[in-house]
Formats: structure tokens, C-alpha cells, sequence
């Protein structure tokens, strides 16, 4: 009658993969997960922000850098953080600093149909 509780066998499995987890989660080929700061690159390729996920803190800048001759736009999706840009040409640059922690989704209005969107996470 005990055939619903977990064999101790299957609770080992667990454990072994939760501590397995673990130890991969700080394997150098993973990319940084600790919050960012100071000033962080975002580089906007032909369909594509990149990185387009980041988390940092409180009080870092965020850099997007248009990386080639397309035009894209950064556009906060669902927040009014900041005033949507357009980067035109090659090298162009905008910046923000992000004070207040949360989430801040935005997309490139003539390539989020391709994918090209992207979130800044700040945390305290
Ligand atoms: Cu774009």
C-alpha cells in the first residue's frame, strides 16, 4: 500500500541531478550570470540584439551599438523607461541608465517579426 511514496533509490537520482545541476551552472563555458554593471554593450546585428537577454544592476548603462548599415529601432515594449530610438547607420549608439530594478522588454519594429527583441533585467 505504500506503492505511491518516492523509492529512496529515485530521491538519490534527484539529489545526484540537483547537486549535478549545480556544479555545471558555474562551468567557465557558461555565460556570466551575476548581474552586470558599469557600462554594458548590446550590439544590434542584422535581426538580432546581441546579447538579448542581461541582467544587471541598478545604475548600470546599457549600450546599443548598431553593428551595420540597417536601420533598427529600440523600442520599450510595454513601459516608458525610455523614448524609442532609431540607430540609422553603422556605429550609431544609444544609451540609457536603468535605475529602478524590474524587467524592460523592448523589440526593433521593423525586425521583431524575425525575432530581433530583447530584454534588460535590472536588479537592486
Ligand atoms: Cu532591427
Amino acid at each position: 500500500m505504500d506503492s505511491s511514496r518516492p523509492r529512496p533509490s529515485a530521491l538519490l537520482t534527484l539529489l545526484a541531478v540537483a547537486i549535478l545541476g549545480l556544479v555545471t551552472g558555474c562551468g567557465e563555458s557558461d555565460p556570466p550570470t551575476a548581474p552586470q554593471t558599469g557600462t554594458v554593450e548590446v550590439t544590434l546585428r542584422a535581426d538580432a540584439f546581441s546579447p538579448s537577454q542581461v541582467t544587471v544592476e541598478a545604475g548600470t548603462t546599457i549600450r546599443w551599438v548598431n553593428g551595420g548599415d540597417v536601420v533598427h529601432t529600440i523600442t520599450p515594449d510595454g513601459h516608458e523607461e525610455w523614448t524609442r530610438a532609431v540607430l540609422e547607420s553603422e556605429g550609431e549608439v544609444f544609451e540609457h541608465t536603468f535605475h529602478e530594478p524590474g524587467d524592460y522588454p523592448y523589440i526593433c519594429e521593423p525586425h521583431q517579426a524575425l525575432g530581433m527583441v530583447g530584454t534588460i533585467r535590472v536588479v537592486p
